[in-house]
């Protein structure tokens, strides 16, 4: 296989991948220290081929956010308000289940759901959260809070980690979002969201979710303060709490968007920065099964170009998406079915349809005249 590679430092990195030798935090800090994308982006490809061939998967998904109260007050954030504050929310179960009966007639497959920690709801609400989703919607994957939330309710509802999880489980919860993870790394911790869990009790509490049967994502928020050591670290972080429990699905990179938050001074992330994280991501987490481009945050059309860089997904319709727009983002709100497709389809891939579980739903092949479906 050849590959063409401007930056000759990259050469040795490109005879373990070719090999199937496991890259090092070195090699990591190399590949961001290098500006040969093109040929990171080649060795990535190359790697998610040999996983994934011509597939690249998206999931007809709907996303609720039940509130954005929230006490945390994370500087990355634009999503969060105080109690009764002007654009402050907490859906009731009745708006849930409008929310719901609004797209019941579409063949939505998982629901994303996440919130702020807000101290006025009970643990009982989050139960009927699940349990009302599982009763408008019976066959749907309930993806939904994050191993922040979990810390919080494990507290209001007096349970261990592991109680919590199974009476979460038991309500209907099947698999948990990557969020929260921010940067893995205390200094960024102590300077941008003190008040959340620290990277020690995350990855605490992700291997209790996994040992508890539950599969997981994860997520590194980058493009604000953090080094490329930081960035590093969490890949190994992560790397090794995969190779433990193999618990973990995606690996999604959210590029900051800065507006309305208390960091608004620093720019937005550029395709470079997003494209390399993306290549860097799939050479470094070997042990990860798939790589999102979520779409939201990069843009659709940069999104599509990812899908040559190492990513495998673009997750999916979202139907209506506030945290990122809520900090500027100037993607669509949601995408069709058709979309989506079509985004997969023009770039050169075969588009599949997954449900959260990575079970293939609907596999077109791109073909002269073959219909959308959707
Ligand atoms: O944890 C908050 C991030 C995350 C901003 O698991 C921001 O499939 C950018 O985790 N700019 C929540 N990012 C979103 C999330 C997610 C999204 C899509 C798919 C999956 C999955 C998970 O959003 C938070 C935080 O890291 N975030 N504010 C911001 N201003
Ligand atoms: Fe709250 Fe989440 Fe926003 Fe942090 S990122 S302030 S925990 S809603």
């Amino acid at each position: 296989m050849d590959f063409i590679l401007t930056d000759n430092r990259l050469l040795s990195i490109k005879d373990k991948v070719l090999s199937n030798v496991r890259l090092d935090a070195d090699d990591a800090l190399l590949l961001y220290k290098s500006n040969d994308i093109i040929g990171m982006g080649h060795l990535a490809d190359f790697v998610r081929r040999k996983r994934h061939g011509k597939k690249a998967y998206f999931v007809y998904n709907q996303h609720l956010n039940y509130t954005n109260v929230c006490i945390t007050h994370c500087r990355f954030c634009a999503f969060s308000r105080n109690k009764g504050q002007a654009g402050a929310f907490t859906l009731t179960i009745n708006d849930v289940r409008k929310k719901l009966l609004d797209r019941i007639d579409e063949p939505i497959t998982e629901i994303h759901m996440v919130g702020g920690i807000n101290p006025e709801l009970p643990f009982g609400y989050y139960l009927d959260l699940l349990k009302t989703i599982k009763e408008i919607r019976p066959n749907v994957t309930i993806k939904a809070f994050t191993a922040v939330e979990i810390d919080y309710l494990s507290n209001i509802a007096g349970l261990s980690l592991e109680d919590t999880i199974h009476t979460l489980k038991n309500a209907g919860l099947e698999m948990v979002p990557g969020g929260g993870a921010e940067v893995l790394s205390s200094r960024v911790h102590d300077k941008l969201f003190p008040r959340k869990i620290g990277h020690e009790r995350w990855l605490e509490i992700v291997a209790k979710i996994h040992s508890a049967g539950l599969t997981s994502n994860a997520t590194m928020l980058y493009g604000h303060i953090e080094t490329s050591k930081e960035r590093v670290k969490h890949f190994m972080r992560l790397r090794s709490l995969q190779d433990e429990t193999n618990g973990f699905t995606a690996f999604i990179p959210l590029a900051f968007h800065s507006q309305n938050t208390l960091m608004s001074d620093i720019p937005s992330t550029t395709a470079f920065e997003d494209l390399k994280n993306i290549a860097i991501a799939r050479l470094m987490l070997d042990n990860f099964d798939h790589i999102k481009a979520y779409w939201v945050m990069i843009g659709e059309k940069l999104a599509q170009a990812a899908l040559s860089f190492g990513a495998d997904d673009l997750d999916g319709t979202i139907i209506e998406e506030k945290i990122t727009h809520m900090a500027g983002a100037t993607s669509a709100k949601g995408l069709t079915h058709k979309k989506i497709w079509h985004m997969i389809q023009s770039a050169g891939w075969d588009a599949v349809e997954r449900d959260s579980f990575y079970n293939e739903i609907k596999s077109v092949k791109k073909s002269k005249g073959s219909p959308e479906p959707g």
